[in-house]
C-alpha cells in the first residue's frame, strides 16, 4: 500500500498482490476483502492487462492475483483506514480462521486536526463468508477491447480439458497422523484425481529423452492416485480448460487456478456441475478479462482459453500454498514453433548426466476424453 500521504483532491494509483504469505494453514494463505473508508476504488487493471473500470466500495483478491487500483482523494482532510481481512470460502460451519483486519492508514497532506482514531470502513468491508459480495465484484471483470488494447480471444479451442479440481486424502493406518476422520489419513489435493509429485529430475530434461503412452483416468474419488502427470501440447494450439470444482469430502473450497507463462481468457465461470450443452452458450468471447489466475468458485465451475505460444514446461497448479503442496497441479509442455524465436534452447551439450533411472524420466499425458460429470459431486 501506498498512500500514506495524498493531496486533496489528487488521484493516487493503487497496486495490489496478495502474496499469500504463509503463517499458517487456514490463517493468511487466502483470499481477501479491501475496502478503503469513505472513499470508492476503481479497478483498471489485473495481472498487469488493462479492464474496463470498476468502481466499487471494495475488492476481493485471491492468492497469486494483481489488482491495478485507483482512489481518488475527494473527501475532507483527515485519516482514513485501508482495511483487509480473509474471505473464507470454506462451509459456512468452518470458523477457525484469522479474524484480524489487516489495517494502513490513507492520510491526507494539509493543515488539519487529525481524529484521534481514523475512520475504519465498516460498512463496506465485506463479512468473512459474504461469497455474494464477493462474486458480485469477480463478475464484473472486463476485458478494456479498445482499438488501442484489442482482444485476441480464440473462438475455437483445438485441445479441449475438463480438469475436476478436487480434495481428497491418503489412506494411512500407520501414519501419526489422526486425519480427518480419525483414520490416520493425509489430506490431498489433486487434478482429475492425480495428486502432483515432483518428479526425480525436471520435467523438461525429462521431456527431451522420454516420452510414455496416453492413459485413462478413473473417476474422481475421495482417493486420489500420486503421480507426475502432464500435458503435451503443440506450438500455437488454442485450449480451453473447464476446471470443475467438488465437493468431495464436503470440503468444497474455491481455487485460484493459476497458468505460469501464459496469460488466458476466462470466458465463463458459474455455479455446480458445468453443463456442456447450456452452459458454453453464455461463453464470452468479446471482452473476457485476461489473466494469469482464474478463481474457480467454490462448488462452481470456470472456463478459460488461451493460445499456447509460450514453449516451454508450464506449471499449472492452485495458488493455495497448502493445495499446491497437497498436489492440485500438473504441467503443460509446450512444443516449439517454427522459428528459433519460437523454440526453447536445445539442453547444454555439456549437461551432467542424470542419475536417476529411465522409468523416473516417464512421464504419461492426460487423457480427458473418459470422464463423467455427473459423478463430480456428493449426492
Ligand atoms: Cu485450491
Amino acid at each position: 500500500m501506498g498512500l500514506e500521504n495524498i493531496g486533496h483532491l489528487c488521484s493516487g494509483f493503487l497496486g495490489l498482490i496478495n502474496t499469500e504469505i504463509t503463517k499458517s494453514i487456514l490463517t493468511v494463505n487466502g483470499s481477501f476483502f479491501f475496502s478503503i473508508a469513505n472513499h470508492t476504488i476503481t479497478l483498471v487493471g489485473l495481472d498487469a492487462a488493462y479492464v474496463k473500470p470498476v468502481t466499487n466500495t471494495y475488492l476481493v483478491i485471491s492468492p497469486g492475483q494483481t489488482m491495478d487500483v485507483l482512489v481518488t482523494a475527494n473527501q475532507a482532510l483527515g485519516h482514513y483506514y485501508m482495511a483487509a481481512r480473509q474471505y473464507s470460502n470454506t462451509k459456512p460451519d468452518i470458523l477457525y480462521f484469522d479474524h484480524a483486519n489487516a489495517t494502513e492508514i490513507l492520510q491526507y497532506r494539509g493543515n488539519y486536526t487529525p481524529p484521534s482514531s481514523p475512520f475504519f470502513p465498516s460498512s463496506t468491508l465485506p463479512s468473512y463468508k459474504d461469497f455474494i459480495a464477493a462474486a458480485n465484484f469477480t463478475t464484473r471483470f472486463r476485458s478494456l477491447a479498445s482499438l488501442e488494447h484489442p482482444t485476441n480471444v480464440p473462438q475455437n479451442a483445438t485441445t479441449r480439458m475438463f480438469i475436476v479440481v478436487s480434495m481428497g486424502e491418503f489412506l494411512g493406518p500407520n501414519s501419526s497422523c489422526n486425519g480427518i476422520n480419525g483414520n490416520g489419513s493425509k489430506l490431498a489435493s489433486s487434478m482429475n484425481n492425480i495428486s502432483w509429485v515432483n518428479p526425480p529430475i525436471d520435467v523438461l530434461m525429462a521431456y527431451y529423452r522420454y516420452i510414455s503412452q496416453t492413459i485413462r483416468l478413473v473417476l474422481i474419488t475421495a482417493l486420489p492416485m500420486k503421480g507426475t502427470k502432464v500435458k503435451v501440447l503443440e506450438y500455437n494450439e488454442t485450449v480451453e480448460i473447464v476446471f470443475q470444482g467438488t465437493n468431495v469430502l464436503d470440503n468444497s473450497e474455491a481455487h485460484p487456478m493459476h497458468l505460469h507463462g501464459h496469460s488466458f481468457y476466462v470466458i465463463g465461470t458459474g455455479i455446480g456441475n458445468f453443463d456442456e450443452e447450456t452452459d458454453p452458450k453464455g461463453y464470452n468471447l468479446v471482452d473476457p478479462p485476461l489473466v494469469n489466475t482464474v478463481e474457480v468458485p467454490q462448488e462452481g465451475w470456470a472456463t478459460i482459453r488461451f493460445m499456447a505460444n509460450n514453449p516451454g514446461v508450464r506449471f499449472m497448479h492452485c495458488h493455495y500454498d497448502r493445495h499446491l503442496s497437497w498436489g492440485m497441479d500438473f504441467a503443460f509442455i509446450v512444443k516449439n514453433g517454427d522459428t528459433s524465436g519460437r523454440s526453447m534452447r536445445h539442453p547444454l551439450a555439456y549437461m551432467p548426466p542424470c542419475t536417476a533411472s529411465a522409468a523416473d524420466h516417464s512421464l504419461r499425458l492426460f487423457d480427458f476424453s473418459d470422464e463423467k460429470l455427473n459423478t463430480f459431486f456428493r449426492t
